[in-house]
């Protein structure tokens, strides 16, 4: 299988620990791999880097009839040990360049950007895709001022990188972020917390571009 690289990307998700139990680590990968994302991320904020790269070899082992790339929130070191696809970073976290120089350069590097300035100085860091947001507020991550919809055109046209619109992203509220120019989008609780995940991650792809 040929994980998908962020430009042929459209839906990411983000198995987030906040929301899953550590045994249902498998479960829920599969059935976010068999809804349709394209990318995956593991986010373990309170986690311990040993106890990430052993969540991360877990949903490895049931990726791999997935085209779906692996990727690391805020561990490039993790990244490389495990030879996942890529590795994200926040604004307060490692620079692009050094979690490059990490991963060897085995892995894409994203970063988290939460204005139109930010987003152009991630693209000049060298980012090779680009989170913007929180387009609404989220309780995934309740410390953040949403941005709302208004830049959504304005950075995809200063930044070429594939930027995915994230935060408090779910059906109902799709319509009007694809209206506003979005392209490719991160959803979390809205597939974490659905009765049906597989079903509400086919249905939110189905109407992506
Ligand atoms: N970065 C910006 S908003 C966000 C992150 C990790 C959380 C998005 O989660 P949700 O549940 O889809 O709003
Ligand atoms: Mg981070």
């Amino acid at each position: 299988m040929t994980p998908k690289t962020p430009a042929e990307a459209s839906l990411y998700g983000i198995l987030d620990l906040g929301y899953v139990p550590a045994a249902h680590v498998e479960s829920m990968t599969i059935a976010l791999c068999e809804g349709g994302v394209d990318l995956l991320q593991l986010r373990a904020k309170k986690a311990a880097k040993s106890e990430v790269e052993q969540l991360a070899r877990r949903m490895q082992s049931v990726m791999r009839d997935f085209d779906v790339s692996l990727i690391i929130n805020d561990h490039a070191d993790v990244a490389a040990q495990i030879a996942c696809e890529g590795v994200h970073v926040g604004q307060d976290d490692d620079a692009v360049v050094k979690a490059r120089e990490v991963t060897g350069g085995a892995c894409w590097v994203g970063k988290s950007t939460h204005s139109l300035a930010q987003a152009v100085a991630a693209q000049a860091e060298g980012a090779d895709y680009l989170g913007f947001g929180p387009l609404y507020a989220t309780g995934t991550k309740p410390d953040y001022v949403p941005i709302g919809l208004a830049d959504i055109a304005e950075v995809h046209r200063c930044v070429s990188r594939p930027i995915f619109c994230i935060g408090g992203v779910n059906a109902t509220r799709l319509d009007e972020i694809l209206a506003s120019g979005a392209r490719r989008v991160v959803v979390v609780s809205a597939f974490l917390q659905a009765v049906d995940v597989r079903g509400e991650v086919r249905a939110l792809k189905s109407r992506l571009p």
